[in-house]
């Protein structure tokens, strides 16, 4: 009898296929921040194209900015990376809210709450990420936010809307999306939603290989209502996802669906002078079910056959005043939290008697306070500072399972995980500064410090029985939990300039060069590290006979210590540079890129890297314009990654380069204002990882 099998089995992201999509672009909002909205190739901004991932998912749009990368695990299921750290370490905003993944492997990856389509904006920090920003904002905040109904100047009712449709060759991927919303200048009301299908990626021979399971279905839609009467604006909204069968390669197992509902209320009152207040609410609940039989090719022992359903449901609040004139800025206070309960239960439809509680009433609930400050204390030089303390309870109630009653190991690391004190408490603080000084009319210099914290995730204390469910690693491990780790303590500093030339010489112009260097040092890291307890490496060896794991130091040898970790704390740093720049030629050409480079490494304990760190990647575009079209040639590429981890047994991977080609018109003319058709080839990317599934 076993658990989870191990197998590993690794997203290939081979795609080369045809893409029409509705024109996305970014751009550079107020200074420390970068937006990522609305159009296609925009001088001076970031583009963000349609992913090469042969879907259109939310979470692609961060290899467009500086310092962001996707770590992805099935075409759905695409996790956010920033500057080396991701998963939860990184608090993505969904509209404001905080989202919890349905399941303990982050299928239902928050990035992609947003259909691709419906998303208006994604906005990160190039600098310290403010504490303003979030409760646990450690690796940086991810801002999201769906289109939505927009107030107009007027009396008039004005009709508001927009429509999105694709395919992509590769797999006869398609998607529609669209907004429809009548506003006037004191209510808006809108009703959005969007459809998207595709089956197994096919590439190679004229795509007579596929890669199973990468099928993927997704509907959603929602409803958003506002009212504004003077000082006061109240808004709420509903959102409602349902995900059917799809592919999440890189995980031991597959999504059936994640049925998700969200409600959300706010409220605003600009009380004059600069005062405001600003409150908002949310609930979510959300049920998902998974499996490794059904999309992918069944276990050979009927024995091994697992489903898992998983729950939880949250909710959170947030409380914000701005003082205005505090000193030579203003002042925003805020109060925050957010619980949440998760459930997990694992069975084999096989054996109506094999149970066993993953994670029983788990809670993770936080509860922030905070204070920032922003303003021009002398001339030239902008400051934004800010302290922020959290408390995080979390607890457990007591689990059971088959495996726990038939091996004595297992019942042992059952009895003393029930009688443990599963209930902890982490008091954190929080500190961020960020100085811009502006040397000249070109050139802003740029600078950040920070302390910020991370309590452990609920999977890191709580998995008392060696799983693999670990927020999506997806490193073909099992992890066993520790009910003692400790909150991680980053320190962090980022520098660099932002270079701006209006003219350069002849005809170069609209050149911006903006590179920043980080460095981060995070004392209590929590990684996978070596298990020396003899009970749960008994247990381990009894409940995964035979076990073999990616990279096995001795496969074969029927050892399942060579595929355990327990989450531990280490010591960590990582450090980097990522650099956005480009230059106009003329009327109708310009250039941009965008250079990325990190690195991650344990410092405490055996030298080694940190997993699934990007490599030195880079993206280059030409784009050239006339009349109403723009047409682009994008290269994209990273250098070989031999930095990888030894302890999660990562592979290297090789260099690759892409080329991308696109073309978009946009209409001048009057009636077609607002419609933007672009079409593209993406060529065929390197898979990041070595895919097992290939068929
Ligand atoms: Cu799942």
């Amino acid at each position: 009898m076993s658990t989870l099998p191990i197998t590993r089995r690794l997203a290939a992201l081979a795609a080369g296929m045809l893409i029409a999509q509705p024109a996305v672009w970014a751009e550079q909002s107020e200074l420390p921040t970068l937006t990522v909205e609305g159009e296609l190739m925009e001088p001076g901004a970031v583009s963000i194209q349609p992913g090469a991932s042969g879907t259109l998912d939310s979470s692609d749009f961060l290899k467009h900015v500086p310092g962001g990368n996707v770590n992805r695990n099935g075409p759905i299921t695409g996790i956010a990376q920033f500057r080396g750290s991701f998963g939860q370490q990184v608090n993505v905003l969904t509209d404001g809210m905080a989202l919890r993944n349905a399941g303990p492997n982050a299928m239902d990856s928050r990035m992609s709450h947003i259909p691709s389509a419906l998303v208006g904006k994604v906005k990160i920090y190039r600098e310290v990420t403010p504490v303003s920003t979030g409760l646990e904002t450690l690796g940086g905040s991810v801002i999201t936010e769906a289109r939505k109904s927009e107030f107009t100047d007027s009396k008039n009712w004005a009709l508001q809307g927009f429509a999105a449709s694709g395919y992509s060759e590769v797999n006869d991927g398609h998607y529609g999306g669209g907004l429809l919303g009548i506003a006037n200048e004191n209510y808006r009301f809108h009703f959005a939603g969007s459809a998207e299908a595709g089956r197994d990626y096919r590439f190679d021979d004229g795509g007579n290989r596929r890669v199973v399971p990468s099928e993927y279905e997704r509907e959603t839609y929602n409803v958003g209502l506002g009212v504004r009467r003077g000082d006061h604006e109240f808004g709420f909204d509903y959102h409602n996802k349902q995900t059917g069968n799809s592919g999440t390669v890189s995980l031991p197992m597959d999504i059936l669906f994640v049925d998700t509902e969200v409600f959300r209320g706010q409220y605003a009152w600009d009380f004059g002078g600069g005062w405001r207040l600003a409150v908002q609410g949310f609930y979510q609940d959300a049920e998902h079910g998974m499996d490794n039989f059904s999309l992918r090719n069944v276990p050979s022992d009927p024995a091994r056959f697992r489903r898992m359903d998983t729950g939880v449901e949250a909710g959170g609040y947030k409380m914000a005043l701005t003082i205005p004139g505090v000193g030579p800025g203003s002042l925003e206070v805020g109060v925050d939290g957010d619980v949440g309960v998760h459930d997990t239960t694992v069975s084999n439809p096989n054996n109506a008697n094999f149970f066993v509680d993953a994670f029983n009433s788990v809670n993770r609930d936080r509860y922030g306070i905070y204070a920032e400050w922003s303003g021009l204390p002398v001339d030239r030089l902008t400051v934004n500072a800010g302290a922020r303390y959290r408390y995080t309870y979390l607890d457990a109630g007591i689990v059971d399972g088959t495996p726990a009653r038939m091996m004595a190991p297992a019942g042992m690391l059952r009895d003393r995980f029930n009688n443990s004190d599963r209930s902890q408490d982490q008091h954190d603080f929080d500190i961020a500064l960020n100085l811009r000084y502006q040397l000249n009319d070109d050139l802003d210099l740029v600078m950040g410090l920070a302390r910020k914290t991370h309590a452990p995730e609920y999977q890191q204390l709580y998995n008392w029985l060696p799983l693999e469910t670990t927020g999506g690693l997806a490193d073909g491990r099992v992890y066993i939990g520790d009910v003692n780790l400790d909150s991680e303590k980053s320190y962090e500093a980022v520098v660099g300039f932002d270079l701006r030339m209006p003219q350069v010489i002849g005809d170069l112009r609209d050149l911006y060069f903006e590179p920043r260097g980080f460095y981060r040092y995070v004392n209590d890291y929590i990684q996978g590290d070596r298990v020396t307890d003899p009970t749960t490496i008994m247990a381990a060896n009894m409940l995964l006979p035979g076990a073999t794991c990616p990279n096995d130091p001795t496969p074969g040898d029927g050892n399942a210590a060579d595929c355990l970790l327990q989450w531990s704390n280490i010591d960590a740093q990582l450090y980097g540079a990522d650099l956005r720049t480009g230059v106009a030629y003329g009327d109708h050409f310009r250039l941009d890129g965008l250079l990325n480079y990190t690195r991650g490494e344990r410092v405490s304990g055996p030298s080694d890297n940190l997993y699934r760190i990007a490599p030195l990647n880079w993206r280059l575009r030409g784009t050239y314009h006339w009349w109403d079209l723009a047409f682009s040639t994008e290269v994209v590429g990273a250098f070989r990654q031999t930095s990888t981890s030894a302890f999660n047994n990562e592979l290297p991977s090789e260099a690759w380069h892409i080329f991308n080609l696109r073309l978009s018109y946009q209409p001048t003319f009057k009636q077609a204002q607002g419609l933007k058709l672009a079409v593209g080839v993406d060529n065929r990317q390197q898979p990041i990882h070595r895919p097992s599934q290939w068929t």
